[in-house]
């Protein structure tokens, strides 16, 4: 059978999957963002998606994508639908969730995505993965208050069993038409999975490892929730802005001593930046972010190569959790 036609059996699985990273986009939504991180050619083995709706997946042009139930027709908004259609296919599952790092995609506020994360997610508990991911976006109140609603009491009960969770939250994005909201939200979490999954798998100057993941995710803070965000720019940009990235974070949060554990992953071209501004960059901007945050907080750096930032520019990704 090949790969890249939907398959009318439940589903169809590699032999072999050994792979250390699997992203698993679940739903019409999430099926989308996942197709789009093809872009990014390091990120491609890991891409799956699994749906209940035949002619969105069709849409798709990722090789790994997978019908749950056998008719195709859609989950009808159903989530206990899509629940036991989940079920009732999910031999095979552990072969596409990764026991190291698996990371699901969710669009909250669909049959689909919401009838079948928690299957999901319970099966790489019961797999024992190192480290579970939890990607969502939030429906926009002007879709339906209670569609809303009913997506943060699921997210809440699928805490307990995930590491990390992103949120994507439509309400504060700063658009003003759906598409414009669809296609934003589907940048923020292609930058969040692209940076922190890259961090991983990339060869670095100063590289991060699954561990150092790990610990981020897990110790020294009780929330699972984690933020993200991006600054990228010269010296001086940097060195000012990185004095209080509280700005950067949700209003609840009201200065870097809130801050109980950051990665920070600094990318620069290293065959064109001087080592000088690379010392410099290093003494001022990192060590000023080291001396802001509170004396308990866990930091960890990593430095990347990327050949196509332009000469003495930086871009600092920052993950952070906050207690
Ligand atoms: N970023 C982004 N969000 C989307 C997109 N399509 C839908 N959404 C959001 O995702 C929510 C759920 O929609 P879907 O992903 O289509 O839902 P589903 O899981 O496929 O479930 P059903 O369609 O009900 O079977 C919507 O309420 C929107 O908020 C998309 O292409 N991009
Ligand atoms: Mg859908």
């Amino acid at each position: 059978m090949e790969e890249n036609t939907i398959s009318t059996k439940p589903f169809y699985f590699p032999k072999e999957n050994k792979s250390i990273v699997s992203i698993i986009g679940i739903g019409g939504g999430a099926g989308r963002i996942v197709n789009e991180m093809q872009d990014y050619e390091f990120l491609k083995r890991y891409l799956y998606v699994f749906g209940m709706n035949r002619k969105e997946m069709e849409e798709l042009s990722l090789p790994h994508k997978y019908l749950i139930g056998t008719d195709g027709l859609g989950s009808g908004k159903n989530k206990r639908f899509a629940e036991s259609e989940c079920k009732k296919t999910l031999q095979g599952l552990d072969k596409i969730i990764s026991e190291i790092v698996s990371c699901f995609v969710v669009c909250l506020g669909g049959g689909t995505g919401e009838g079948c994360i928690k299957t999901f997610l319970q099966k790489s508990v019961e797999m024992g993965t190192k480290i579970k991911l939890l990607v969502v976006t939030l429906p926009h109140s002007s879709e339906d208050i209670e569609k809303r609603r009913n997506a943060l009491d699921l997210l809440h009960s699928l805490e307990e069993l995930v590491d990390g969770i992103f949120v994507v939250d439509y309400d504060t994005l700063p658009c003003n038409t759906i598409s414009g909201l669809f296609k934003e939200g589907n940048r923020r979490v292609i930058e969040f999975v692209k940076n922190l999954i890259g961090s991983i798998v990339n060869r670095g100057i100063l590289c991060f490892d699954i561990y150092d993941v790990g610990t981020f995710l897990k110790y020294n803070s009780d929330t699972r929730y984690v933020e993200y965000f991006s600054l990228s720019g010269d010296i001086n940009y940097l060195r000012q802005e990185s004095s209080n990235l509280s700005k950067y974070l949700p209003s609840k949060y009201s200065s870097d001593d809130d801050i109980s554990n950051m990665i920070l992953l600094i990318t620069f071209n290293n065959n064109d930046t001087d080592d000088g501004t690379v010392g410099i960059f290093l003494d001022e901007t990192v060590h000023g972010i080291m001396q802001n945050l509170n004396k308990e907080s866990n930091l960890k750096w990593g430095m990347y190569n990327d050949s196509n930032i332009e000469k003495n520019i930086f871009r600092l990704d920052i993950f952070t959790k906050c207690n």
